[in-house]
């Protein structure tokens, strides 16, 4: 396995992006993207940026902003530190950090740096380090839960406009089936499909079948974030694909929740999984149509990076990976992430990340920042 370079520092940099559009989901509003941009400088002077990109609430995951700050700087950078006495790889991260128990995201910021880092170091596009094989991605957009159907509506046609290739919109109790059906009315065969974020429970398997008749791509997350069991028995009742987010952590969750048919689709965000390397392996586990990028409302640079893995061949799913502008008014790279009206993104060719880091807009969006040398 490669080695990583010889490293120097780590910055870590609390953000907070204001988004444009508050999103809205069976969990809550986020009005304000926080993330933890990483930063890791090797002795030649390349710098490598991945992004930890958990949530400032523990309603999605268990982890948030707060705990992976924590995790990060008194166990995760002490053992990189440790490592980075030697030439380490891939696995010999792993194993030090292998003490640590969960904390995928806190994991998945630093891992990402790494890997921006090599690619730089090298003189190589971060897709070639991720196995990327498309020169474009097909994409789509994640539509929040809406004041009324009206709103929806005309949320989904402004996308639609624009190009994004596949709608996924958010559902929960009383904004589920009939609201589907508006959508498929008005917008007859669009490719379609909803997220519930563990809205629901195996009492509501009625509602959950009428969506049979909608022809909906996939059903992400029905049932408890932490459930394998019931998914399994919902599965066998429906006939739309089950797709799985917050149940699945590794590419372990993922094999079991495949072969034991709790899901016949896995919702990669590579944060959640620990990082890309086993996003990686689950993309090859499972394989194209079963696999899919989902997102966590990036920043550029975690965009960027996911943009790059979505260049894989198993990736024919169009993702979560939208342009930088549904989300935020000034994005901190440069050029920015855009769709073109054809609902595809273009894979930066440039070395290392591909892109500019904008300093004055980082700043500006930095509210805390710790810098530790090795
Ligand atoms: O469940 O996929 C989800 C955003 C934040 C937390 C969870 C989810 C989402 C999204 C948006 O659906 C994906 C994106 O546009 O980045
Ligand atoms: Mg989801």
């Amino acid at each position: 396995m490669t080695a990583f370079p010889k490293l120097k520092s780590i910055t870590l940099r609390e953000v907070h992006l204001p988004i444009v559009h508050p999103f809205r989901t069976s969990f809550g509003v986020e009005e304000i993207k926080h993330a933890i941009i990483v930063e890791i400088r090797d002795e030649d002077g390349n710098t490598g940026w991945g992004e930890t990109t958990v949530m400032n609430v523990p309603s999605y995951c268990y982890e948030t902003i707060d705990t992976a700050w924590s995790i990060q700087t008194k166990f995760l950078i002490p053992r990189l530190s440790q490592l980075n006495k030697d030439q380490f790889d891939i696995d010999s991260l792993f194993s030090a950090w292998a003490p640590v128990r969960g904390h995928e995201f806190a994991k998945g910021g630093i891992e990402a740096a790494l890997w921006a880092l090599l690619a730089e170091s090298t003189s190589k596009n971060l897709g070639a380090i991720y196995g990327a094989s498309k020169q474009k991605i097909p994409t789509g957009v994640s539509i929040g839960i809406q004041k009324d159907v009206a709103a929806l509506l005309e949320r989904i046609q402004f996308f639609l406009d624009q190009g994004y290739q596949r709608i996924k919109m958010k559902i929960e109790p009383g904004w589920d089936h009939e609201i589907v059906k508006r959508v498929r009315d008005e917008f007859g065969d669009i490719k379609l499909m909803v997220d519930a974020n563990s809205a629901y429970s195996l009492d509501d398997i009625g509602v959950l079948q009428q969506l049979d008749q909608y022809e909906l791509m996939m059903i992400e997350q029905p049932l408890a974030y932490n459930d394998i069991l019931m998914h399994k028995q919902l599965q066998d009742q429906l006939e739309t694909p089950v797709c799985l987010d917050e149940s699945i952590h590794n590419p372990r969750d993922a094999k079991l929740a495949i072969e034991y048919g709790a899901c016949r689709i896995i919702n990669i965000k590579p944060g959640r999984v620990g990082g890309y390397h086993n996003a990686i392996q689950i993309a090859k586990d499972n394989g194209q149509g079963a696999v899919w990028c989902g997102g966590m409302l990036e920043t550029g640079i975690g965009r960027l990076h996911n943009v790059y893995l979505q260049a894989r061949d198993e990736f024919i799913i169009p993702g979560d990976t939208s342009g930088s502008d549904r989300y935020y008014e000034k994005d901190i790279i440069t050029p920015a992430v855009s769709v073109d009206d054809e609902g595809y993104i273009q894979v930066p060719t440039g070395n290392g990340l591909g892109a500019e880091i904008n300093a004055e807009q980082l700043n500006e969006y930095t509210a805390g920042s710790l810098h530790i040398d090795f």
